[in-house]
């Protein structure tokens, strides 16, 4: 075993190397060895420079997380990276891979930052619930100019090193392997004579212009980062940093940091730093089970999914079939695709030829035998049973032995689909998000005789293309949209007890949802919710309010964006979702027709009813093994659902709340608004009242 932190001398110039796989992240045993080191080499007079690099695929990528969890021990960061500011010999730090949070930090400490090509410079500490807290809001704008530096931490988005050179951040870009080119550059400084340049001792850059840089940042926060804590007490800090000496803009720093750690808002992205980790683990399924190799694929239907999927694949360099049934849909599919990869190169986030290349993998057909060389077929086909299962048993015909079948279904019993084949073990469900070049999510849903290696491909998959992937198992709608459906169900019985759609999606967007349900189903259209809760009619409540508004809207035409106007109208060129006083009448008058008593449900009421509803769903999830865990649960909605983030997903907000919280209001629901309807889940009963949480039972189930 090697030790986390050692040291070698090359010369005059001592080369100390952090060794803590996988990405060196900061624990107390890195910041003790970094200790013992830096004290070793204070008194050793023949070494005129020290260069610390990392061993592995990266420089430091931050903090160890866990260590948020159980506290800070002893020594703290502030004192190694002093001792690492003090030395009385040039310190250049040497980053290859990413530098991220305490990495940059412990960078900025160094007196000179050297960096391969390929390097990057972040503080994703925002994206963490926290700041940086070893001394990056005061080192950093002594390095670059204060609005960069803010932009920088605001954004979490990393620096490439050719832009962090141009900002003043990195000194030199340098060619071949990292640290033997740092020991070069540091013997040049010893040849100038260059001493040890502190970067606590530089003035922040732009601090003249502060006041009305922290103005505008503090208006813009409030707008785009809703409800959140850290990127406030983010600014306040650099603040500290532009108004006060360096020892006491450590001490804002420290003070901001410590109260940030333990928020609640930190717990929750924490929460999900590890949850999104977790979920690609499948209890159960053997280590040595190997993916089945893909390298071609086929997409069935070029409409908005097959083509958004179409785009992932060769995106990540895997070659397309795409099959259509007629040679227009394939015309209007493809331009879509070059459509909006044209967008992301006018934006200058793709260069011209690298969109013709990625379209170039894509091989247009009218015939499903173009199919027989793929690895792996989805379809992406209207959402019908009876024409996904002619797909399936002409894919059965085509496709080549081995080769996996996905159907990007979103709500239908794939059990029944994979029937249709005589090789129901390669059926698995791939429910993909619209768009789904840009949505994070991939359901991954393994039926009832999917192949375990069939579903670890379907992990592969979703990491070659860069998705969150989340295993669930067969049900009505699976984990995410079957949630949706009481969710949007205590919506629309809203606006039928007197609430109107803007105060609905209003409360839900204060609350920190992205977009409000009722304009979630503009923008997808409110037929498609009708016409799928129209072929499982005999499943449903008899209850004639039950989803009464989408009916009656879809009865009219107003079948959301597409239509012009939905539960709000679309007018003008901006196409701005405004109120629709026909709407708010035509459901007063359902409401009269239906004797549905006018309770005027205020914001609070409105945000419990349906977030208290999803949560029950998500226990019932649990009870009947669709979903693996809990925390899984809170993956799939943030990553598809536009749950706030910084509450954790609706598992771990039910947890921070209370199951016991939760649990009564249903209770109080279920006497004063519907009997029938409101049911707490087993689980959920069980839970609040032996005063557990969602966390303590996935882990005594994983135990
Ligand atoms: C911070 O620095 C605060 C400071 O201001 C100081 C305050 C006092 N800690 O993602 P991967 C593990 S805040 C612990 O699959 P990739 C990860 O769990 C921190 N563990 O690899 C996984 O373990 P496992 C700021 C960490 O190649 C394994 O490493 N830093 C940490 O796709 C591989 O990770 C960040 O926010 C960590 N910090 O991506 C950076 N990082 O295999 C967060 C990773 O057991 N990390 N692990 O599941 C990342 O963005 C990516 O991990 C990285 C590599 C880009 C580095």
């Amino acid at each position: 075993m090697t030790d986390t932190v050692s040291y070698s001398l090359h010369d005059g110039v001592a080369v100390i190397t952090i060794d803590s796989p996988p990405v060196n992240a900061v624990d107390q045993v890195l910041r003790a060895g970094l200790k013992k080191v830096l004290l070793e080499l204070r008194g050793q007079s023949a070494v005129k420079a020290i260069v610390l690099g990392c061993a592995g695929k990266t420089f430091v990528a931050g903090a160890d997380i866990k260590e948020f969890d159980t506290g800070i021990a002893e020594p703290g960061y502030h004192e190694v990276l002093r001792l690492i500011e003090d030395s009385a010999v040039p310190v250049v730090a040497a980053v290859h891979g990413t530098a991220l949070g305490a990495g940059t930090e412990i960078a900025l400490a160094c007196h000179y930052r050297v960096a391969q090509e390929s390097a990057r410079f972040g503080l994703p500490e925002l994206s963490l619930g926290i700041i940086p807290g070893a001394g990056g809001t005061q080192r950093l704008p002594r390095v670059v100019p204060l609005e960069l530096a803010l932009d920088m931490m605001l954004s979490g988005k990393p620096l490439p090193a050719g832009k962090a050179k141009d900002a003043g951040l990195v000194d030199a870009v340098l060619e071949g392997e990292i640290v033997p080119a740092a020991i070069a550059y540091a013997r040049e400084l010893v040849r100038r004579g260059a001493g040890p340049r502190r970067t606590r001792e530089q003035a922040v850059k732009g601090a003249a212009q502060a006041s009305e840089l922290f103005a505008a940042k503090r208006a813009q926060v409030a707008k785009t980062m809703r409800n959140r804590l850290a990127p406030l007490a983010l600014i306040d800090a650099l603040q500290a940093a532009a108004e006060l000496d360096f020892d006491a803009g450590l001490k804002v720093e420290s003070t901001l940091s410590a109260q940030l750690e333990q928020a609640t808002e930190a717990k929750a992205l924490r929460h999900l730093f590890y949850a999104e980790r977790e979920v690609r683990k499948i209890p159960g399924l053997p280590r040595e089970i190997a993916a089945r190799p893909v390298a071609r694929v086929g997409i069935v239907g070029s409409g908005t999914m097959g083509g958004g999927i179409a785009m992932c694949c060769v995106n990540a360099g895997l070659p397309v079939t795409l099959v259509d049934a007629t040679q227009q849909n394939l015309d209007r599919g493809l331009a879509t695709i070059r459509k909006n990869y044209q967008r992301s190169v006018e934006r200058g986030s793709l260069r011209p030829e690298q969109m013709e290349q990625r379209i170039a993998l894509i091989t247009p057909s009218l015939d499903f035998a173009a199919l027989a060389d793929a690895d792996l077929i989805i379809e992406a086909v209207f959402e019908n049973m009876a024409l996904k299962k002619e797909i399936f048993a002409k894919l059965d015909a085509v496709a080549k032995p081995g080769a996996i079948l996905g159907t990007n279904t979103s709500t239908l019993d794939i059990d029944a689909i994979a029937a249709v084949t005589q090789r129901a073990p390669d059926v698995i469900g791939l429910h993909f998000f619209s768009p789904a070049n840009v949505m994070q999510l991939l359901e991954i849903v393994q039926a009832s005789r999917t192949a375990p290696d069939v579903l670890v491909t379907a992990m592969e998959l979703a990491k070659r293309i860069k998705k969150t992937g989340v295993v669930a198992k067969v049900c009505y709608g699976f984990i995410g949209n079957r949630m949706m459906d009481p969710y949007g169900r205590e919506a629309e019985r809203c606006l039928l007890e007197g609430a109107t759609p803007a105060e609905v999606d209003g409360a839900l967007e204060q609350w920190g949802m992205a977009m409000g349900i009722l304009a979630v189903y503009d923008m997808a259209g409110v037929d498609i919710g009708h016409l799928t809760r129209l072929e499982r009619a005999h499943l449903l409540p008899k209850d004639p309010s039950f989803y009464r508004p989408s009916a009656l809207l879809n009865q009219r035409g107003w079948i959301g964006q597409k239509a012009g106007r939905g539960y709000y109208r679309y007018d003008g060129a901006e196409r701005k979702r405004t109120p629709d006083p026909e709407v708010i009448a035509m459901l007063a008058e359902e409401a009269q027709r239906l004797n549905i008593p006018q309770r005027h449900p205020d914001a609070r009421e409105i945000q419990e009813r349906c977030l208290y509803a999803m949560i029950n769903e998500g226990a019932l999830l649990l009870e009947e093994g669709i979903a693996l865990r809990a925390s899984d649960i809170d993956v799939v909605y943030t990553a598809g659902y536009g749950f706030p983030r910084y509450r954790g997903g609706p598992m771990f907000y039910a947890d921070t709340l209370g199951l016991k919280v939760v649990y009564d209001r249903i209770v109080e629901f279920q006497k004063t608004l519907d009997p029938q309807y409101w049911q707490a889940a087993p689980l959920l009963k069980k839970l609040a009242l032996s005063g557990s949480s969602f966390a303590q039972w996935q882990a005594e189930q994983t135990r």
